[in-house]
């Protein structure tokens, strides 16, 4: 095992990969911006390196910087978190290089699942079902005719560089198409340098699906079931649940193995998450993230498993400490991400944090890095704390998790806790009809 990991990150994933570390006997460093010298991540590991300035091309995602940090203060590892340089594979290559381990997938399948055209390909090619589309990128406005022309209208154009929604264009007939390509082509170059785009059947109402798994260098996949993380603003996740209201144990288990059996071929090393796209009844390959992703929490609290343990356990050489038969579902349990915002217009609201009680209880899991007198700084992401609860039920969790909001203060800055006060309570979201653009439609006519 290993004696020292580095923690590539800040806020509250530093947190929660030095507490996984602190179970298993590991010392930790932090490594923090000028701006994060007060912050908890720092206060929490064992030691702490600064490594910039407070932007964070200057800092947490300086590499020589960070390299730096792990050489003098001779930890072995390096644990990236989630965003940052988490799903940068020469970053991972280049702690190889130094003789030091990266804790997540080899810099061949980031490399891999960053480019979403060799993903898809990837995913074809190991049985996993995509949505029908181009093989391979798009070229001129012939091809896309003839792409769009076998698979129907309405299309969309995606960058293969890109994720997360941005340079994405519908065509609804092909008087459309000319230009969706050259908007999408643009958008790509300008955003990721690299205008390589490629075409989907558009899926007008899917919900969004993604299925966790783990691999250990033994060669064993296995999968933790199912998140639905539908519930989306600006493709900025807002509420993840687990199960998804919309699968049967049927379903579950039958995507649980068409994943498992395409990872195992693959050789998949790490924690991972493949996503899909659901409409009536079936899956669609979209991405897959070769990352811990924010909403691992729901996921541990039904399974029991740490998930970061694993991931650390795994870079280790260890085998995972389950094999798919040990792995059972108990209860519902609803992740809500609280970022500092303006419940209104989300504009980000940095500041300083007067008071700080986070809810408690059965049940209850608050993810946070905050504390009273805390200065939320301008310069990162606005997620400060995620509320994580489990119940035996759907409808028991959404009993305590109304209960836990109404617990919840965060003083002196503008969150979003008031929204999913009004979420939680929403008929269509309490019934789980619900699909991807459903939040963005009906949130105008809260009050
Ligand atoms: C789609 C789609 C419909 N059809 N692909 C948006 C982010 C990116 N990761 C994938 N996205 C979508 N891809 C096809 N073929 C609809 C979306 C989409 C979406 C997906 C997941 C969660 C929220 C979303 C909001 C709008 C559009």
């Amino acid at each position: 095992m290993f004696e020292k990991v580095l923690i590539a990150n800040r806020g509250e994933v530093a947190l929660r990969i030095h507490r996984a570390c602190r179970e298993l006997g590991i010392h930790t460093v932090a490594v923090h911006s000028t701006a994060d010298a007060d912050a908890m991540h720092v206060r929490l590991a064992d030691e702490a390196v600064c490594i910039g300035p407070p932007p964070a091309t200057d800092s947490y995602l300086n590499i020589p910087a960070i390299l730096s940090a792990a050489e003098i203060t001779n930890a072995d590892a390096i644990h990236p978190g989630y965003g940052f340089l988490s799903e940068n594979a020469r970053f991972a290559e280049i702690v190889g290089e130094h003789g030091i381990t990266f804790i997540g997938p080899t810099p061949e399948h980031i490399r891999m699942m960053g480019d979403k055209i060799a993903a898809k390909e990837a995913a074809k090619s190991l049985g996993i079902p995509c949505v029908p589309g181009s093989d391979g990128s798009v070229g001129n406005d012939t091809d896309a005719k003839r792409v769009a022309k076998e698979i129907g209208f309405p299309v969309l154009i995606k960058a293969t560089a890109g994720g997360g929604g941005r340079g994405m264009k519908v065509a609804n007939s092909e008087a459309e198409l000319s230009e969706a390509l050259s908007m999408a082509r643009s958008e790509a170059g300008k955003a990721f340098g690299n205008d390589q785009v490629y075409m989907e059947k558009y899926l007008v109402t899917p919900r969004h699906i993604e299925v966790q798994v783990l691999g250990d260098s033994q060669g064993h996949v296995i999968h933790l079931g199912e998140r639905d993380c539908s519930l989306q603003r600006r493709h900025q996740k807002i509420l993840e649940e687990t199960p998804s209201p919309a699968l049967n144990a049927g379903d579950r288990d039958k995507i649980g193995d068409i994943v498992v059996r395409g990872l195992s071929k693959l050789g998949y090393l790490g924690a991972g998450t493949v996503e899909f796209l659901y409409e009536n009844g079936k899956f669609y390959f979209i991405e897959m993230n070769t990352r811990v992703q924010v909403e691992h929490p729901i996921t541990e609290a039904v399974t029991g498993i740490d998930i970061v343990r694993e991931q650390i356990k795994i870079a280790a050489g260890a085998p995972l400490s389950y094999e798919q038969k040990d792995v059972t579902f108990h209860g519902h349990a609803i992740e809500c991400r609280i970022n500092a915002e303006d419940p209104k217009t989300f504009r980000a609201s940095p500041g300083r944090v007067t008071d700080y009680h986070p809810p408690g209880g059965l049940g209850v899991r608050v993810d946070s890095a905050l504390y009273a007198g805390y200065s939320v700084p301008p310069y990162y992401d606005s997620l400060i704390a995620k509320l994580i609860v489990h119940g035996p039920t759907r409808n028991e969790c959404l009993m305590r998790l109304r209960r836990a909001l109404e617990e919840f203060v965060i003083g002196g800055i503008d969150t979003t806790i008031d929204l999913h006060r009004k979420l939680v309570s929403n008929v269509d979201f309490v019934n789980g009809a619900y699909d991807v653009h459903w939040l963005e439609r009906s949130m105008g006519s809260w009050r």
